[in-house]
């Protein structure tokens, strides 16, 4: 007999276009003129905008454009300004950061990390805008501001890796290039240098918050899908209701292990697991080089590598 499965079910919600609730000062900046899209109801939302734009997106969008502008420049000039060359051979273009011999130097010559540092701080620029943007929407919605703090611990780890621990050794060149694949040599190289990170604590509390959250993310997700029928997609009056979706889910989980999250409390394990992976990815990035500088030699010293 067929089963309802809600696995590719999508309810297409089409209601009159909502500009959103009213706001004191900042309604002005929202475009006027929300539309409907089908393909995008397929995935979420028909309703498109309206937008709210504000000081913080439109610099953000500059500072990010000029990044990416800058970066794709340097890439073609690399290629002799070859379009094909440059659309065949993308991923392995790089825009390097300073050599080692100009330290932490500001103006290093342009074609020699200068403009790595230009496109770095319109990145950093764009990046931190927009995380005020956020913060700032959430707080005219009257909304609590845990989005923009868990996108705060994936910066922390960005400027750990570009920033802050490039100047606690001293040189620009600790820095991660801009590049596809070269970004990921660097990450490789990184490992191999430092004595394989795997030794890391850090890295494996932040490996063990990465796959703990696809776990928690698929948990949680097959869950609420499985009590749709029940209602249980409308997860916040479900967290004081009793006797339906909510209560269902729960006995699932606490007769399959012995234990269950609560409708709210999922939440918060979700929430935490996403920032610790980030925020512990930047401790332990902080740490090698400037306090330990051989993870392997570390795992030996601490018991945790054989001799
Ligand atoms: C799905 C949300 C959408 C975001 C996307 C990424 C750009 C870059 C290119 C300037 C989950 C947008 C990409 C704007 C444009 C140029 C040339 C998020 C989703 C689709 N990485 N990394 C990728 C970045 C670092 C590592 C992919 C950024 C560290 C490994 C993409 C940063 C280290 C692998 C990318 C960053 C590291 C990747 C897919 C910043 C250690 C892969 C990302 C700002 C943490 C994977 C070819 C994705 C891959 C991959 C972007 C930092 C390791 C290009 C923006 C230095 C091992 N990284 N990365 O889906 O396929 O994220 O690489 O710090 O295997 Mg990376
Ligand atoms: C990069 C946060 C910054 C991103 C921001 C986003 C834009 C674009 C555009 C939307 C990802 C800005 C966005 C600009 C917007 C659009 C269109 C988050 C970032 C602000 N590792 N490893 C990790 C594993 C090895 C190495 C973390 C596994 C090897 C290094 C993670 C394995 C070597 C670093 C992880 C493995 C090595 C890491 C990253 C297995 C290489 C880091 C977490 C199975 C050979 C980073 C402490 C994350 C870190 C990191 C997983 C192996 C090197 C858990 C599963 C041994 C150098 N590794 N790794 O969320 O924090 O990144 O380390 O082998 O720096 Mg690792």
């Amino acid at each position: 007999m067929a089963r309802y499965q809600n696995i590719f079910s999508q309810t297409q919600i089409r209601m009159p276009a909502h500009a959103g609730v009213p706001l004191h000062s900042s309604t002005v900046d929202r475009t006027s003129n929300p539309g409907f899209s089908y393909w995008l109801g397929k995935l979420g939302d028909a309703q498109v905008g309206p937008i709210h734009l504000g000081w913080t997106g439109v610099f953000s969008l500059a500072f990010g454009i000029m990044a990416i502008e800058i970066i794709g420049l340097n890439m073609w000039a690399s290629v002799n300004w070859d379009p094909i060359q440059f659309v065949r051979k993308l991923p392995w273009l790089a825009l390097e950061p300073p050599a080692a011999k100009y330290g932490l130097q500001i103006f290093p010559p342009l074609q020699e990390g200068g403009w790595w540092l230009i496109a770095g701080f319109c990145l950093t620029m764009s990046i931190l805008l927009w995380w005020t943007r956020m913060y700032m929407r959430a707080r005219a919605l009257g909304l609590g501001t845990h989005v923009a703090w868990a996108f705060a611990s994936a910066i922390w780890l960005y400027l750990v890796l570009g920033f802050i621990r490039p100047l606690l050794m001293g040189s620009w060149s600790e820095a991660v290039p801009f590049g596809i694949f070269p970004h990921l040599d660097w990450t490789n190289n990184f490992s191999l240098t430092y004595g394989n990170l795997f030794y890391n604590p850090f890295h494996m509390l932040s490996i063990a918050f990465l796959y703990g959250s696809a776990l928690l993310f698929a948990m949680h997700g097959a869950t609420i899908l499985a009590v749709t029928r029940y209602g249980g997609d409308r997860e916040i009056e479900q967290i004081t209701d009793r006797g339906t979706a909510a209560e269902r889910a729960a006995l699932f989980w606490r007769w399959t292990m012995g234990f269950n999250a609560t409708f709210e409390s999922i939440h918060r394990w979700a929430w935490w697991f996403a920032v610790l992976c980030t925020l512990c990815g930047g401790i332990g990035i902080l740490l090698t080089g400037t306090v330990v500088d051989n993870w392997h030699e570390w795992g030996v010293k601490h018991g945790l590598a054989p001799n």
